[in-house]
């Protein structure tokens, strides 16, 4: 399977560096905004499936309120950011979730991560109300820290891994347009290409 995956919330909560955490495994130190990743890919494992993540990062868009249609759509799942030490980013929380299930989808599924975990001593945002809020609009929830590393990969591998349970229960189908799921190079082939159409199914995937 490949899931497009959005990262979205607040300018400033750490959205760009929880990426390239998930991606490189370390902390982005230059925090230079204008030349932030756009996107990333992974392959993951999750519960014996193999499913390439290709994430999208707004770039800064956010800065300006302009996160455009295309970006959301077809996401499949989506990491809702704010940043526990502060509270404007929190209050923001509602309007993001808004333009992703009217812009992306109903189905789309989302975790809440309340990223720098490790600025505990700055906390404006406790865990218990960030976890109603979550209850209360059915999202997953975990506080992330971008800078150690602590539960970044854990909240890709979870919206991950309910997508596919999703799959598995009927309750998605990927087959639907707009899903943001797609079936992988390694099953197509196997069911459906002839042998002549490898590359081509090679190219499409690999982005
Ligand atoms: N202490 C701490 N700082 C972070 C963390 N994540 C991001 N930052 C800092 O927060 C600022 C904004 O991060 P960035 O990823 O550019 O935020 P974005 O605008 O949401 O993409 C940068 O100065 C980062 O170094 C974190 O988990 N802990
Ligand atoms: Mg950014």
């Amino acid at each position: 399977f490949l899931f497009k995956f959005l990262v979205i919330g607040s300018a400033g909560t750490g959205k760009s560096c929880l990426l390239h955490q998930f991606i490189e495994n370390k902390f982005k130190q230059d925090s230079n905004h204008t030349i932030g990743v756009e996107f990333g890919s992974k392959v993951v494992n999750v519960g014996g499936k193999t499913v390439k993540l290709q994430i999208w990062d707004t770039a800064g868009q956010e800065r300006f309120r302009s996160v455009t249609r295309s970006y959301y759509r077809g996401a499949a799942g989506a990491l809702l950011v704010y940043d526990i030490t502060s509270r404007e980013t929190y209050n923001a929380l509602a309007h993001w979730l808004t333009d992703a299930r009217t812009l992306a989808s109903l189905n789309i599924v989302v975790i809440l991560c309340g990223n720098k975990k490790d600025l505990d001593a700055d906390r404006e945002v406790t865990f218990l109300e960030a976890s109603r809020f979550a209850q209360e609009n059915e999202l997953m929830f975990l506080e992330t820290s971008a800078l150690t590393g602590e539960n970044v990969e854990e909240a890709f591998l979870k919206c991950a891994r309910t997508i596919l349970n999703k799959i598995d229960s009927g309750e998605l189908d990927p087959e639907r347009m707009g899903s943001g799921i797609q079936y992988g190079d390694a099953s197509l082939r196997q069911l459906r290409q002839p042998r002549g159409a490898q590359a081509e199914t090679r190219q499409q995937c690999n982005c």
